[in-house]
């Protein structure tokens, strides 16, 4: 019989007002193999609970005070209670207090006269399944936190690189699919490498998270994501949106971006850290690769930064042409240039 668990005995918890019956019972349980805490009445045994987090209860379903019905209510809405079974000790085998037992939570139950022989089997069963099920958490969690190291970059806590590619390849093929337009920001910090060499790498480090958390409230669709591309580049996916849409996207990060007035002295544009950004819109061919999308914005991007920075340039596939947008420095207010090109999609 498996009474430990990862080198540890479980432990039962007995709640009854009588002192023997808890003996009776400490005897079946110890001799089962596990430790035994005892409690006379319900608010011991929350106490008890609370402090030694036992494997199993098994508990009186009648108790002055508190009675065992009302005690395992309570313990199911425990909020560090992560399922810790509760086997009821009931007087009468009678439907309706059976129903009672399952209603407040309780996983299995045993009517007096005791049949020590099944009671034996229902705690040992009880408190395997308890071990499998934190065996099973525990697991989970570990999977939660390997997922996380995989697909969070450690810095700003936004998506990684990897996830990034990852994403984009199967957002271009559901566009293709639906034939509807996927549009990519690429967002590239102005003159970074001057801020950390005047500032510092940590405050580079810090600036980094501070703009990838405006970039994040921003972009707040489920299906969109934002992801730390490289060192101080960031990007971008809109499934199912068009061109204007990408770019009040970019507008409004911009001007959150602004509004954070982090200083940057050195910057060759304004006194505050700028970005610049590129923008493409494609409806995919279906069988197509997604690179499309990431060289045109790259593209995008290169143009805007030879165009003096602090702005973005549009390469939009879906209209075939390509268009410039400048923030407008000296006001909160941003003002672009007019498209080169109409029929824009939304
Ligand atoms: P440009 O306007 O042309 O983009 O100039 P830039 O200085 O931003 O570009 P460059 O590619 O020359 O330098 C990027 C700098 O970004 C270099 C590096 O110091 C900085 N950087 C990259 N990753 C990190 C990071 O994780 N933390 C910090 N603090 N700085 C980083
Ligand atoms: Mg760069
Ligand atoms: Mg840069």
């Amino acid at each position: 019989m498996k009474a430990t668990h990862q080198g540890k005995q479980s432990l039962v918890l007995i709640v009854d007002s009588k002192e023997f019956n808890r003996q009776q019972l400490r005897l079946l349980v110890e001799q089962s193999g596990y430790r035994v805490v005892e409690a006379k009445d319900g608010t011991e045994a929350m106490n008890v609970f609370h402090q030694l987090h036992p494997d199993l209860v098994l508990l009186d379903a009648i108790m002055p005070d508190m009675d065992g019905f009302e005690c395992c209510s309570v313990l199911q809405s425990i909020e560090e209670n992560k399922h810790t079974p509760v086997l009821m000790i009931t007087e009468l085998e009678d439907t309706e207090l059976i129903e009672r037992v399952f209603q407040v939570g309780a996983m299995d139950y045993v009517s007096k006269p005791i049949n020590w022989q099944v009671l034996r089997q229902r705690v040992r069963r009880l408190i395997e399944q308890s071990q499998l099920h934190q065996e099973l958490l525990a697991a989970n969690e570990e999977l939660q936190r390997l997922v996380t190291l995989v697909t969070i970059d450690s810095l700003t806590q936004v998506a990684n690189r990897r996830r990034f590619q990852e994403y984009i390849d199967q957002e271009w093929r559901r566009m293709a699919r639906e034939q509807q337009p996927l549009s990519l920001i690429l967002l590239d910090v102005d003159f970074f490498k001057s801020y950390n060499d005047t500032y510092g790498h940590q405050a580079g480090d810090r600036a980094l998270i501070e703009i990838s958390q405006v970039i994040k409230n921003i972009v707040q669709r489920p299906a969109d994501l934002v992801a730390r591309y490289g060192g101080e580049e960031f990007a971008v996916i809109l499934p199912d949106t068009g061109a204007l849409g990408a770019t009040k996207i970019a507008e409004r990060i911009c001007y959150a971006v602004r509004r954070l007035a982090i200083t940057h002295s050195h910057s060759q544009v304004t006194s505050h850290i700028t970005f610049s950004a590129g923008l493409s819109t494609v409806i995919p061919e279906p069988g197509s690769n997604f690179e499309e999308i990431i060289t045109a914005a790259d593209k995008a991007l290169y143009q805007a930064k030879a165009a003096g920075r602090d702005c973005f340039k549009h390469n939009n596939l879906v209209v075939g042409s390509t268009w410039n947008y400048k923030w407008r420095k000296s006001s909160e207010e941003i003002t672009r240039c007019k498209p080169m090109c109409s029929g824009l999609q939304y």
